[in-house]
């Protein structure tokens, strides 16, 4: 079908209307869209702006108050439209009752109650409905987190690290506090505002004593969950007292250890280890959709990232590097337990994102395995 405007233009404008909704959907995707009038000229944008309001479409219609513009408009959504009524209804059925000309989505819904039968219900009611073609990455990444808990049936997983330039994230005595500007530990609370969970190991906690919270003026509110990897249970007598303990509710604390230990009213989730004494990864992501966990953000320390990446059991990295050298004599390198011995097992990046954050340089990229054949892996 011949559009009488730019979809390319308008996907990416459905794309930033979807980002609004950054930090407040979870489990949900990200969705904007935008709807045109039959001339191509732009009537309304909407998002899913929080879970369990207004679904993206429901959004951007409710904002066009003349109904008889919707005669002959099109609609350019990022994510098939929902078939199924969930804590909103269904997008789709609300569609096909609108005298619309056409509705282009960005991908699929995988969600099974979805799967394609959105752009069915769309059709079949006559309304001309087409997968976008365009430049599908921008879409996957807004989603990513989504289409990850839905494709792999796991938390997503993101590494965060703060260096040096050469990739040193604390020295050997321990000491790894303010290594970045303070823009960019402005932007690390934004990405904790955007992941259910932050994720630290035992020895970061005792070291430390973060408190793993939001600290970011658009997320006054922002409740987040702790994770600490706690194979022997040693933070058993430590918890209390610790600031993690200080700046959430126990029910919001999860200690994962490998036999299961009494935590005074926080949670304690439990895992396998694998024959090196290290969780195994997949098992311990898998669980954490049960309690609610679909997306973390781990913070280290340098074991722990190097797990994530040993196991392969990892999407996206955020790296903050700071214009500092600090040599690997007493600096442990961010990935130091994690190595390969020949090229071909390179754990190679995609999607690969820099900008310059305060004086650090921010880079960010997906694993190029993510959503692939992870689950073999460990
Ligand atoms: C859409 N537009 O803006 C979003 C969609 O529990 P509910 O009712 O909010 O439904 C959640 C499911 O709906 C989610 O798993 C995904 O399949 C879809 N999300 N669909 O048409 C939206 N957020
Ligand atoms: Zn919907």
């Amino acid at each position: 079908m011949n559009l009488p405007f730019d979809i390319d233009r308008a996907m990416e404008l459905a794309i930033n209307e979807a980002r609004r909704g950054a930090g407040f959907v979870s489990p949900n995707p990200l969705v904007g869209c935008v709807i045109l009038d039959s001339k191509g000229e732009e009537l309304s944008r909407g998002f899913h702006p929080k879970l369990g309001k207004d679904h993206a479409e429901v959004d951007a219609l409710k904002k066009i108050k003349d109904k008889k513009l919707l005669e002959g408009a099109h609609m350019v959504v990022t994510l098939e439209p929902c078939a199924h009524d969930g804590r909103t209804p269904s997008c789709a059925n609300a569609i096909k009752e609108l005298p619309l000309a056409s509705v282009t989505y960005g991908l699929l819904d995988p969600n099974p109650l979805t799967a394609g039968k959105g752009a069915q219900i769309i059709s079949a009611s006559g309304i001309h409905c087409q997968e976008y073609l365009g430049d599908k990455i921008p879409l996957e990444e807004l989603a990513e987190q989504f289409l990850i808990n839905q494709r792999m049936d796991r938390a997503f997983i993101s590494l965060k690290v703060a260096s040096s330039i050469d990739g040193q994230m604390a020295l050997s005595d321990g000491s790894s506090k303010w290594i970045t500007s303070e823009q960019s530990r402005a932007l690390a609370h934004h990405l904790r505002a955007t992941h259910d969970g932050i994720l630290v190991g035992r020895k970061t906690f005792e070291v430390d004593n973060p408190s793993l919270n939001v600290r970011h003026d658009e997320f006054p509110d922002k409740r987040n969950k702790v994770i600490v990897l706690d194979p022997k249970g040693k933070t058993k007598n430590l918890i209390e007292g610790s600031n993690i303990h200080k700046n959430h509710p126990p029910e919001d604390i999860f200690i994962v250890t490998e036999e299961s230990v009494e935590f005074k009213g926080m949670n304690n989730i439990t895992c396998s280890l694998d024959e090196s004494g290290t969780f195994k990864l997949s098992e311990l992501t898998n669980r954490f959709l049960e309690f609610g966990i679909h997306s973390v953000l781990v913070e280290g320390g340098a074991l722990v990232h190097s797990s994530f990446l040993l196991q392969g059991c990892w999407d996206r990295l955020h790296l903050f590097m700071a214009p500092k050298i600090f040599g690997s004599t007493n600096g442990i390198s961010w990935s130091q337990e994690f190595g390969i011995s020949n090229m071909t097992e390179a754990c190679e990046l995609s999607w690969p994102r820099s900008t310059m954050v305060g004086s650090d340089l921010y880079y960010s990229a997906r694993n190029l395995m993510a959503g692939k054949n992870q689950e073999s892996s460990d």
